[in-house]
């Protein structure tokens, strides 16, 4: 932490970004150290190598998200939150040498450590969290536009305060944002109540391939890249898809299937008990939490679930 500290009062010019494909942690926690550095009269470049997705462009300074990298651009250090490995910045950043330092912050136990330094705390419940601890000590002030994204980052990854990451701590800290002018109902209208309605066409396919397996303790469903075509949409929608399979009784781990274009699927996991999915995704060079990980493998549907299920039957013993 202190070398974090130094470091942000050492430099005058900083990036700030995430993972590709940014969910509400990743976006909001990067918005929330931008804003926080800006406030300590640093000069901060938001940046991403996706667009903010449509339902966070709502979070106070996501205008000011840029998604290409100039090479005249010179940062003292790169802040990067909620990412657990440096490849998942995308190839744009990889491409990309205007830093003196990379700062990782994240929550992610499975974190691999990229930054020259890292700032990692498993425990907390969002990589938001995370942020505010580096902002708090910093002497940063608790805005409303900080609150509102801090808030995101909350209520994105404990599922609305509902999965096993939420304690005592997290809901005084849910507490302190809505004190500082984070408002509950705007922020979960815009992001689970402001869905297209291909979204909902897309999960009528996946609702229609949901299996269980034999013994009941495990769940799938499928999306395939022909079901985007037809329905005229993206995999940006499928976000809380996982919730469905999840959602059984009795199942103790979801998996949903998603096939991408250059022939793979990436399988994202969830696990309601005791059972470690970052390990089965660890296996198969992805990562994440405990409870909610996802890996990428090669090859057809049949081949791929095939490998998946292996590990969840020798895990679920
Ligand atoms: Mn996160």
């Amino acid at each position: 932490m202190n070398s974090v500290i130094s470091e942000i009062k050492k430099g005058k010019n900083f990036l700030v970004c995430s993972h590709v494909g940014p969910d509400g942690d990743a976006m909001a926690s990067t918005l929330a150290m931008g804003l926080g550095l800006e406030q300590l009269k640093k000069k901060v470049t938001y940046y991403n190598h996706d667009p903010v997705p449509e339902n966070l462009r709502f979070l106070p300074a996501s205008k000011k998200v840029i998604t290409e990298l100039k090479e005249t651009f010179n940062f003292d250090a790169v802040f990067v939150m909620d990412c657990g490995a440096l490849e998942r910045l995308g190839k744009k950043f990889a491409q990309f040498h205007g830093y003196k330092k990379i700062i990782n912050v994240d929550h992610h136990a499975s974190n691999d450590r990229y930054g020259d330094i890292n700032y990692i705390l498993s425990d907390a419940a969002s990589s938001g969290e995370v942020v505010w601890k580096v902002l708090k000590k910093a002497g940063c002030k608790l805005t409303s536009d900080i609150a509102t994204n801090l808030y995101c980052t909350l209520v994105t990854d404990t599922g609305s305060f509902r999965y096993s990451n939420t304690n005592e701590h997290t809901l005084k800290l849910a507490s302190e944002m809505v004190a500082a002018g984070a408002d509950p109902s705007t922020v979960s209208i815009h992001l689970f109540e402001s869905q297209p309605y291909q979204a909902f066409q897309l999960l009528g396919r996946l609702l229609d391939r949901l299996k269980v397996s034999s013994d009941g303790r495990y769940s799938w469903s499928v999306i395939y890249q022909k079901d985007l075509k037809e329905v005229g949409t993206s995999y940006e929608v499928t976000e809380d898809f996982i919730n469905y399979p999840r959602a059984i009784k009795g199942v103790e781990v979801a998996f949903l299937f998603k096939e991408l274009p250059e022939g793979a699927y990436k399988i994202s996991m969830r696990s309601k008990t005791h059972i470690d999915v970052s390990q089965i995704c660890m296996a198969f060079g992805g990562g994440g939490h405990k409870k909610a990980a996802a890996c990428i493998i090669k090859g057809s549907f049949d081949d791929v679930s095939q490998k998946i299920f292996e590990k969840v039957h020798a895990v679920l013993v």
